[in-house]
């Protein structure tokens, strides 16, 4: 999504020539420049555009015989890490009004019953809504009492963009507090590299929002600065420099991630930030700030950033956070391997595991990955969701416990032809029934009637608990901005 797509097309006629090419239909936006038997076709898919397209060529001989071409177009967009706690399932949707308003609803998991919801947003301060997709939704027990906030970071254009904070509860989205600011400075004028985590950095049962920001000031590389804010009192706690070293100018800010963890089973929340160097091939570390860095994906085939992935979780019976690596390699079938860290010393775990080995798997891009403790035993297990090329893709759910390094099982998920497009669905592990283990949550996309439609899987045994349409009203048409979290 957002990147450029160029196919060069070519036909000839041995019979009849000179051969010409056309583009008989495409996607919105898709433009085709021929030159005789020569054609070249570009897009650069809108951030709304997710999913698979078509595009047909037409080429004619100078007899006016004829013939075509399709070619397929996956987009996929990156994922979004969604924060859910257990509790209920909470849907945010936008509407189509000039300046989109945003919702949210509230269900029961289990009955697929509307409990409650509310206005979050009323209507975006700019014209054009540039940066809906930039929101963020996160919930968070900021006050320790027991229940979960709906935190909303808000990107606003008021003569420069601006990031403000707003705290609601979940039933009615009544404001806890005014709203504030954070990445005040004002060099932060790249909110959509922002990211958000939520963490109790201080084992006080009351969770502190990181937030990191990318400033970019011209003729300066970019800088990555981490801040902690207590968001009863809208206090800054800390400001930190993240990935001073210089082999992190000029790389993809894309390509660096952040999370919190456990690291050391203390009962406070360490961040860890992965970033990519500027060499070539571009190498991997995971920082975490003010302590040590340690290199990951050490291999020189682990060269594809953008397709990397990470999570943060207990994957054995250690009770210490690990470090969940995904590498995708750039061979010509790239393959993908999992490595599990111990962050507290910068040790290898739990090497090479290749995860969605199956032939069809052959498009990491839309591949998503999620841990789950399915028993409640506090060990997660990894989910590797894979989306099959055929057209459309099926889904499939591979659970494997990383430890061990085996396969648990395998099953397929949002099985219904009406989900078209794999690649807008999401997931997520919650405990959807307050029982202390993890269900899984998978939001389906039905684009014929533009309809959201969420599964609850219940992982042991694999069974699916229930599932129900959200966001069902016609006034909600922005399918890539719409939201998911639980709590
Ligand atoms: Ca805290
Ligand atoms: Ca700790
Ligand atoms: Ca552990
Ligand atoms: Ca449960």
């Amino acid at each position: 999504m957002g990147e450029a797509i160029d196919l060069s097309v070519s036909a000839t006629d041995a019979g009849s020539p000179p051969v010409t090419l056309s583009l008989r239909w495409g996607p919105a936006g898709a433009s085709f420049l021929s030159f005789a038997d020569q054609g070249v076709f570009s897009w650069i898919p809108a951030a709304t555009q997710v999913g698979n397209f078509q595009a047909e060529f037409l080429a004619q001989n100078s007899a006016m015989a004829s013939n075509v071409a399709t070619v397929n177009l996956r987009v996929s967009r990156v994922p979004r890490r969604i924060v859910a706690n257990a509790g209920n399932f909470i849907a945010i949707g936008f509407t189509n009004h000039t300046n989109p308003q945003v919702w949210s609803q509230v269900f029961d998991p289990l009955t697929g019953l509307r409990l409650g919801g509310g206005k979050l947003i009323d209507g975006y301060l700019y014209p054009v809504y540039a940066y809906p997709q930039w929101d963020r939704f996160l919930a968070m027990d900021f006050d320790g009492n027991g229940s979960r906030e709906l935190v909303v970071a808000e990107i606003a254009q008021e003569a420069s963009l601006k990031t403000w904070i707003s705290v609601r509860e979940f039933m009615l989205c009544l404001k806890k507090r005014p709203d504030f600011r954070v990445l005040e400075d004002s060099a932060f004028q790249n909110p959509g590299l922002n990211e958000y985590v939520p963490a109790d950095v201080d084992n006080d049962g009351k969770k502190e929002l990181l937030v990191v920001g990318v400033a970019t000031i011209p003729n300066q590389s970019w800088r990555y600065y981490l801040q902690t804010w207590d968001l009863k009192t809208a206090t800054r706690l800390k400001s930190i420099r993240l990935m001073s070293d210089s082999a992190f100018d000029y790389t993809n800010p894309a390509w660096h991630h952040y999370m919190a963890a456990d690291v050391n089973a203390d009962g406070a929340e360490e961040i860890l930030c992965i970033g990519v160097t500027n060499q070539t091939p571009p190498r991997t570390y995971c920082q975490l700030p003010e302590k040590f860095s340690f290199r990951i994906l050490n291999a020189a085939e682990f060269a594809l950033p953008d397709l990397n992935q990470f999570l943060t979780g207990n994957v054995d019976s250690e009770p210490n956070d690990e470090l969940v690596a995904i590498g995708v390699t750039n061979e010509s079938v790239k393959r993908t391997w999992v490595q599990v860290w111990n962050p507290n010393t910068g040790v290898l775990k739990y090497a090479g595991t290749r995860v969605l080995d199956g032939a069809g798997f052959a498009l990491p891009e839309a591949n998503r990955f999620v841990l789950a403790d399915r028993d409640g035993s506090g060990k997660q297990l990894l989910l590797a969701i894979g989306i099959t090329d055929s057209v459309p893709g099926q889904t499939w759910v591979q659970m494997w416990d990383l430890s061990a390094r085996t396969r648990i099982t395998s099953f397929r998920i949002l099985d219904s032809p009406e989900f078209l497009d794999p690649t807008i669905n999401e997931f997520f592990a919650m405990d959807a029934d307050n029982n202390g283990d993890d269900e899984l949550i998978a939001v389906g996309y039905a684009r014929a009637n533009n309809a959201h439609w969420v599964q609850v899987w219940d992982l042991n045994p694999v069974v699916r608990l229930k599932t129900f349409r959200v966001l069902d009203s016609t006034i909600f048409t922005h399918p890539v901005y719409n939201c998911w979290t639980g709590g």
